[in-house]
């Protein structure tokens, strides 16, 4: 997913959604002591004019607990909250990870 914020102000995501999981967290990734770890970040800010690209072993949102499996090929709608109460829905599509 890329995120583009417009503007001269910073957005701030401050939660995802999705009816199809339980749970979804904002994770980086990193490497520390040679070992790739994940940490839950409380909110994403994207300075004006900036791009901020989420894939797996960077900045990444972590689907949990899904409600139905799924197969590949499914589309499973995710809410983005962005601070000052807006939201935008996007469709993700379930693919293998490229990188793996
Ligand atoms: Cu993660």
């Amino acid at each position: 997913m890329t995120i583009d914020s417009i503007g001269t102000e910073p957005a701030r995501i401050v939660g995802v959604t999705s009816p199809a999981f339980s749970r979804i967290e904002i994770h980086e990734s990193r490497q520390e002591d040679g070992m790739m770890r994940m940490r839950a970040l409380p909110e994403l800010r994207i300075a004006g004019g900036e791009r901020l690209v989420l894939q797996p072993g960077a900045v990444h949102l972590m689907l949990m607990d899904p409600k139905a499996s799924l197969r590949l090929g499914d589309t499973v709608t995710v809410r983005v909250m962005i601070d000052g109460g807006e939201s935008i829905d996007v469709l993700l599509t379930v693919r293998l990870d490229p990188n793996s």
